[in-house]
């Protein structure tokens, strides 16, 4: 059976719940909650709805009836009562009648590389293939290829269904690695303008990251729990780990990440209070910094079998991390808990916990970004549920400021050349404007407002920082390409919901104004 359909046969399978009760809560959940969630509960653009991944989330009634702030999940209150509430939250609680067992087998068998599929020698067109800008489509799952001089589109070909996160490039720019929602990992050829194959690495999976050497791809998964680490050259899966803290709670994955000077992927579980890393180079290893003690000395414990190439370390933490973020010589990672009003600093090297952090309003690490002010490196993060842009001093921790907006944004983007930061606006009635900040003064200089009423959200810069590209984030959407000195409006190219917009140059050498 391939990847697809024995999916479809899970999701049947995984509907046969037993009651009355259940019987009506199913078909509620098929009428409202299929389309996002998954027939199976399994996931779709939304999470998988099973015991195994609703562990920390509390008041399901309440985020059935009112939404989740800062996510696609909308409000059901008006449509559905009380007890038929009650009925969903007991039936997304109840275990599904198969989890699949999402293993190295059966990735393998859904993989599928492209049969006429032959590398170029040389790029197939003339522009500058370090200043390529993807654009990711949501609206009908493609992405554009963008010439980043002429914004020509070069090609525009389909993805899996539901990307989410940035795609990855190889470290030389050529080839790109794009996750959907629902496990699926492409690759594709700038190049050639060729998609190379496709992989499903895991059920529900929330980012990628690639390794220091552009070898292997790690996919954090919610489901199952495991971190998958395929081949960059042949998506083969090379690795399956199994998620487990210490004292064996199975845990999803919140987020992995590279940290290229240490030779590693960095990931924290979001059901257990750890930072695991993962060495990226057989060299390298979790003990070759020397620090690696016990929990009870220090904050770190190596394991699992230590065979260098993958070999794994643990890092102790007070609370599980929703979402992370590291210092430009990745010698630190500052997290928060979604839940909690602060942010910590741990030191990568000792495992030890350096600071902490006032965030409270549900900060968005994951789209910090960092830049130099009056000699010190600052890094920004927005709140997602409240009109918030926090300011930290890197050298000694401290809150240089709290930019207040005019509401909540998802995307922070700046370039070295460029004075500003670009933030969005993406929630409330000013989800229309972009906040165009300076970065030494912290103050708001000018708002865009490029399709008024509509949602305009996540900038990227072309390589040289000339331009800034905003997405107008809607069905028949467009990017809308600015001056970024004059700030004024150059081009507007139609687009079908647009979202991230990643430009190779400014990817593959950690511009200081993107983040991860
Ligand atoms: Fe994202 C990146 C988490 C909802 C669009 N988002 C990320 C990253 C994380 C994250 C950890 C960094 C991963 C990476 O690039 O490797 N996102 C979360 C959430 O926890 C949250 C709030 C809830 C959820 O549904 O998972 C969430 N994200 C959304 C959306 O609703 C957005 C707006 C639409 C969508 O596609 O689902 C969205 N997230 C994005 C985009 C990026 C992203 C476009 C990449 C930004 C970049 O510039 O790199």
């Amino acid at each position: 059976m391939t990847g697809r359909g024995y999916l479809a046969y899970v999701a049947a399978a995984a509907l046969a719940l037993p009651g009355m009760a259940h019987a009506d809560a199913a078909a509620d959940f098929a009428a409202h909650c299929a389309s996002c969630h998954g027939e199976g509960r399994l996931g779709g653009t939304g999470p998988a709805l099973i015991p195994e991944t609703l562990g920390r989330v509390k008041g399901l009634d309440q985020v059935i009836a009112h939404g989740r702030p800062a996510t696609q999940m909308a409000g059901f209150g008006d449509v559905l009562s009380a007890e038929q509430i009650t009925g969903l939250v007991d039936f997304i609680k109840a275990p599904v009648a198969q989890i699949p067992d999402w293993d190295a087998a059966r990735i393998e068998a859904s993989r599928e590389m492209a049969a006429d599929y032959a590398p170029a020698p040389a790029p197939v067109f003339k522009a500058d293939p370090m200043n390529i800008t993807l654009v990711v489509e949501t609206g009908d799952h493609h992405v554009s290829v963008l010439d980043g001089d002429t914004f020509d589109v070069l090609d525009r070909f389909a993805t899996p269904y539901a990307v989410h996160g940035g795609p990855k490039f190889s470290p030389d720019g050529r080839y790109v690695f794009i996750m959907s929602r629902d496990g699926w990992v492409q690759k594709y050829d700038i190049w050639s303008l060729r998609e190379v194959g496709r992989v499903r690495a895991g059920l529900n999976s929330r980012n990628i990251a690639m390794s220091h050497d552009g070898q292997w791809l790690a996919v954090a998964n919610y489901l199952p729990q495991t971190l998958t680490i395929l081949s960059t050259a042949t998506l083969e899966p090379v690795k399956v780990i199994e998620v487990e803290a210490r004292d064996g709670t199975p845990s999803r994955v919140s987020a992995v990440y590279q940290a290229p000077q240490r030779k590693s992927f960095i990931l924290a579980l979001k059901d257990a209070p750890e930072i695991w890393e993962v060495a990226t180079d057989p060299e390298a290893g979790p003990f070759y910094d020397g620090y690696v003690h016990t929990f009870e000395k220090g904050g770190t414990e190596a394991f699992g079998a230590q065979e260098g190439l993958f070999a794994r370390r643990r890092i102790r933490t007070e609370e599980p991390l929703d979402d992370f973020f590291f210092d430009p010589d990745y010698k630190n990672l500052i997290g928060t808990n979604r839940e909690g009003t602060k942010g910590v600093v741990i030191n990568l090297i000792s495992g030890g916990k350096v600071a902490e952090l006032p965030l409270p309003g549900m900060p968005h690490l994951g789209s910090g970004i960092t830049w130099d002010r009056n000699g010190h490196k600052v890094m920004a993060t927005p709140h997602l549920d409240e009109g918030v842009l926090s300011v930290i001093d890197m050298t000694d921790w401290s809150l240089v400021k709290q930019i207040r907006t005019n509401g909540p944004g998802f995307f922070l983007r700046s370039h070295e050349t460029s004075p500003h930061v670009w933030a969005d606006v993406f929630f409330g009635p000013h989800k229309d404007e972009v906040h165009i900040i300076d970065k030494q003064t912290l103050e708001i200089v000018a708002t865009l407002n490029p399709a008024p009423g509509k949602t305009v959200a996540h900038t990227e810069f072309t390589r040289d920082g000339r331009y800034a590209l905003v997405s107008i984030w809607e069905d028949d959407g467009a990017v809308v390409v600015y001056d970024a000195k004059t700030l004024k409006e150059v081009r507007r190219l139609p687009m079908k919901k647009p979202s991230g917009k990643y430009n190779v140059w400014n990817k593959i050498t950690f511009s200081d104004g993107t983040s991860h």
